[in-house]
């Protein structure tokens, strides 16, 4: 593929003939731009829309990370794509949508760069530097129902030359990891029917079905690490990840802690065998 072609806008048709009749993915909204998939999805939630609908677009203006952190999303390079979900859960668990949205992408990234592992609580890094985000926002209704939207953004074409100057030492793409250029469509539709089965794991077994798997993609299992969440910072060795979707996290004094979210810093240094950050 030439880079022009590299850089041609998605063939929307060509996706939605990939999941026609799909539970994820039976709709595609594609935009050229857009302030932030993530809103598309809400709006489209609160005015009716059913599980499943998919938003895409080739650039956001405002897309988010978590905390209101910046997404960078430069036209026709990556995906930034938002999905909405109505799932029967309690709303105390719908961190577990987020986990379940972070293995599905590692698994889908994985299928072009096997290396890809997560970092919690759902970050996808290869080599140690992100390569994919995931932003989850949960509505409720009226009527105790709940929606989610799941927001993912994968960096597939992008060169490294292209991104921010302060992230270029912490981010690559899958294009820039391989060598090759990610065909956009196949990719979206991997990770589409992923987060389908992984969805529905969810859905009928829970999260403890989604454990194992989790755990042996997750980089920071046995590291060290510092948590800052809402509180105090949490220092501890990572265990794993329990049967509800928290991480595990041994202190120095042996005791357990459960932790639900949060952003980490493995403090014991570089795991490139596992592919974690500094
Ligand atoms: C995330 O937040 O990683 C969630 C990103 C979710 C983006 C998707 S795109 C589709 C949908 N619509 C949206 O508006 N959002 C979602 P967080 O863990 O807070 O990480 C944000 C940090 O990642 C930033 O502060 C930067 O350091 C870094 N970053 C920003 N853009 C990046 C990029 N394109 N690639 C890699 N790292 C990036």
């Amino acid at each position: 593929m030439t880079s022009a072609a590299a850089h041609a806008p998605l063939d929307a048709e060509a996706l939605r003939r990939a999941r026609a009749g799909a539970r994820i993915g039976h709709t595609i909204r594609y935009f050229e731009s857009i302030a932030s998939t993530n809103d598309e999805a809400r709006d489209l939630g609160a005015a009716g829309a059913p599980e499943g609908v998919v938003v895409i677009a080739e650039t956001q203006t405002r897309g988010r990370g978590r905390l209101g952190r910046r997404w960078e999303s430069p036209a026709n390079r990556n995906l930034y794509m938002s999905v909405l979900l109505r799932p029967a859960i309690a709303p105390e668990d719908a961190a577990q949508i987020g986990l379940m949205a972070g293995l599905a992408t590692a698994e889908g990234v994985a299928g072009w760069a096997p290396q890809a592992r997560i970092k919690w609580p759902n970050d996808v890094l290869i080599g140690g530097r992100k390569t994919a985000g995931i932003l989850t926002e949960m509505y409720s209704g009226a009527d105790g129902s709940i929606a989610v939207v799941v927001g993912i953004g994968v960096n597939l074409n992008i060169a490294i030359e292209e991104l921010p100057e302060e992230l270029r030492d912490k981010a690559t793409s899958l294009a820039a990891a391989t060598g090759a250029t990610v065909d956009r469509v196949a990719f979206a539709d991997a990770l589409l029917s992923r987060l389908d089965e992984r969805y529905g794991l969810l859905c009928t077994a829970g999260f403890a079905a989604l454990r194992q798997r989790w755990d042996e993609l997750s980089c920071l299992t046995g590291r060290h690490v510092r948590i800052i969440a809402a509180g105090a910072p949490q220092e501890g060795t990572v265990v794993g990840m329990a049967a509800d979707g928290t991480l595990r996290l041994r202190s120095a004094d042996g005791s357990e802690m459960r932790v639900v979210a949060g952003d980490v810093t493995v403090l014991d240094g570089y795991g490139s065998a596992a592919g974690c950050p500094q």
